[in-house]
């Protein structure tokens, strides 16, 4: 069984934060596409950017003052479930 990728999440400032680096900017981009169809399924989205082969993620809660709810939590571990799925370079 291949080894696949693992995420951490930072708690910081009333916001969930996570640094992903892919192979290349296809795979970040593929990454980010699985995201944002499951974000609009949960109708709750995050912040992100994207330079290349890093994906940065920001997520809080906007309609609560920008704070960390269960929305974001269970976004959290969506996008961990899909990032791994993620092969490691
Ligand atoms: N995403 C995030 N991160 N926070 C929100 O408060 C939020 C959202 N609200 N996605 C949703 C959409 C809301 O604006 C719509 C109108 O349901």
């Amino acid at each position: 069984m291949h080894k696949t990728k693992n995420m951490n999440w930072t708690e910081k400032d009333d916001k969930l934060t996570a640094k992903l680096k892919f192979r290349d900017f296809k795979q970040a981009f593929s990454f980010m596409t699985s995201v944002a169809l499951e974000a609009e399924k949960m109708n709750h989205h995050p912040d992100w950017n994207n330079v290349y082969n890093n994906v940065h993620i920001t997520l809080s809660t906007h309609d609560e003052g920008n704070k960390i709810t269960e929305k974001d939590r269970a976004l959290a571990g969506a996008i961990s479930k899909i990032y791994s799925t993620f092969k490691l370079d």
